[in-house]
Parts: structure tokens; sequence; C-alpha cells
């Protein structure tokens, strides 16, 4: 199933989720049109699918806003288009599904914001990083204050935003806005792979990761503490759960195996 001829692709592979943003004439540079498009893919996909994963058709993940837009917005429309970035974002960061980023080329601005809303991110040894706010005149207004600068820390998106440094996959991966750095072209395979094996987790469990963690990391420690109390309960309450552990017991689940063992 495949909608082609859009801003934003939809296809659902299996219990996956494929969503890709489609303007690869502007780099993906993202409108208010696009917006609304990858907000209803990723409405769509938490009702349809275990997983999802975000691309770039052609060989960008994302130019970030589109500034042919931007430059035209009156002060009160332009808080209203960040707020409406906010909304977008937060349906895939805290929707019901786990999502998985696929970067290639730039993943720029409002593209790397894109990028911190989605649970694991991707990058090829082709894929770089860069907050060009600054030199624009403007500033991050796609949420990542908040998530950009939890992955990297705000002293490094500092450092991204004052001095307009472009990281490339690897020095992304060490200051862990990247998890998994794979060979040109292979972004997007690999995501897909690890959506499909997310997609075989318990859905519980799923949702507390992407909803749960989040918000117990903004708690104070005995908050979170006994938030997560809470959390293992219900989850180890869930008729899957028990399910799985039954399987476990009865030595029918896959055991966990050290790396390198077959
Ligand atoms: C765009 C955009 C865009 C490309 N808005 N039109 N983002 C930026 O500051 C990044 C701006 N873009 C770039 O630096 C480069 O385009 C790229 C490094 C991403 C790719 O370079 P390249 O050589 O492959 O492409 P190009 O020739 O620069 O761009 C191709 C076309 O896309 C060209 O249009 P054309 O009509 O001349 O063909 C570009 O104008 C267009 N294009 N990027 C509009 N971003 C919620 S707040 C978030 C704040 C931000 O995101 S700030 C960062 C904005």
């Amino acid at each position: 199933m495949a909608d082609t001829g859009t801003l934003v692709t939809y296809e659902l592979h299996g219990a996956v989720a494929r969503i890709g943003l489609n303007r690869a004439a502007k780099r993906n540079a993202v409108s208010d049109a696009v917006i609304d498009a990858l907000e209803a893919a990723a409405i769509r996909a938490g009702r349809e699918a275990r997983a999802g994963v975000i691309f770039g058709h052609g060989p960008h993940f994302c130019a970030g806003l589109d500034l042919s837009e931007h430059s035209e917005k009156p002060l009160f429309e332009a808080v209203l288009g960040s707020r409406r970035w906010h909304e977008a974002f937060d349906r895939i960061e805290r929707g019901t599904i786990p999502f998985v980023s696929a970067i290639s080329g730039a993943a720029v601005g409002g593209g790397l914001e894109l990028a911190a809303s989605t649970h694991l991110r991707v990058a090829d040894s082709t894929a770089f990083f860069a907050l060009p706010e600054g030199s624009r005149g403007i500033f991050v207004g796609g949420g990542g204050s908040v998530r950009i600068a939890r992955l990297i820390g705000p002293a490094r998106m500092a450092d991204m935003m004052l001095t307009g440094r472009v990281l490339d996959a690897e020095d992304m991966e060490r200051w862990g806005g990247v998890t998994h750095v794979v060979p040109e072209g292979q972004a997007l395979d690999h995501a897909m792979r690890l959506a499909e094996r997310i997609a075989e987790n318990a859905q519980f469990t799923n949702y507390a990761i992407i909803n749960a963690l989040p918000r117990i990391a903004d708690m104070s420690s005995e908050d979170g503490l006994f938030t997560e109390s809470m959390v293992a309960s219900l989850a180890s309450m869930t008729e899957d759960a028990q399910q799985r552990l039954r399987d476990f017991l009865e030595k029918r689940a896959a055991r966990v195996k050290a790396p390198g063992d077959d």
C-alpha cells in the first residue's frame, strides 16, 4: 500500500509504517503543508503499525524549515507556526508507537529537530548535521531546544548554533545524537530492520518506553522511581507479558545472546 505524488509518502510494510518526506527538489524542506502531512502520517501509523520509520526521498533527509515560507510570516503567525511543529512532532515522540529515523545527507535545522523527535536515529556515512539558525537570524522552533539539547547536551547544541559547525555521522554518534552509523546507502534498510525488531516487542512495553521514559527524565528521582514501579507493575500484568514470560520459562522464547554468538 503506497501513497505517492504527495509531500509525504506512506507505506505499510507488515507491522512497520514507512513515512517519507517527498520534496527532494527542495531537499525535503518543511513547509506548513509538509507539517500537516507528516502529522497525519504519524497518526495513521499509530493506528495501523507497531513501529515506524521516517526517511527523506532523494539524497537528503531534511533541509529544515522551508525558508521561503518563513520569510513572509508576521510575528504571531511565526509563533503559531512553531507551535504547529511542536504538536506534530509530539505525535511522533509521544504517540503510540516507536519511530526510527533513517538519515542520509543533510539533517539540518528543523531536519535535526524532526530526527530528535524520533526514538532511534540511524545515519549513513553521507549524513551531516548542522544548526544554521544563527547565520539565518532565526532560532530553533521545532522543539530542538528541548529535544536536541537533551540528546547532545545544551553546551554542544549552543556550539553548533553559535559556530555553525557541521558534524558528520561519526562525530554525531560520539555526541549521542545518533546511535547507529551504517555505510552509504544503508540507512533506510537498517532502520527498517530495527523497526521490524521493535515491532515484535510487547505493545505496552514499547508504549511505556516512549511515553514513560521521557516523563521520568523530567521528574525528581523520588517521583521517577515511584512512577517506574507503577509502570513496571502495569506492564507485567498484561496478558502479553504473562504469555511471554511463560514462553521463556517453558523454553519457547529466544534467550539473550552475547554479541557475536549465533
Ligand atoms: C530550500 C531549503 C530550505 C534547500 N528552505 N528551500 N535550513 C537551512 O538553512 C539549510 C538550507 N539548505 C542548504 O544548506 C542546502 O540546500 C543543503 C545543504 C540542505 C543541500 O544542498 P544542495 O547543494 O544539495 O541543494 P541546494 O542547491 O542548496 O538546494 C536545492 C533547492 O532546494 C534550492 O532551490 P532551487 O529553486 O534553487 O532549486 C534551494 O533553495 C532549496 N532549498 N533548502 C527552502 N530550507 C521550526 S524552526 C527550524 C529552523 C530551521 O530549520 S533553520 C535551517 C534552515
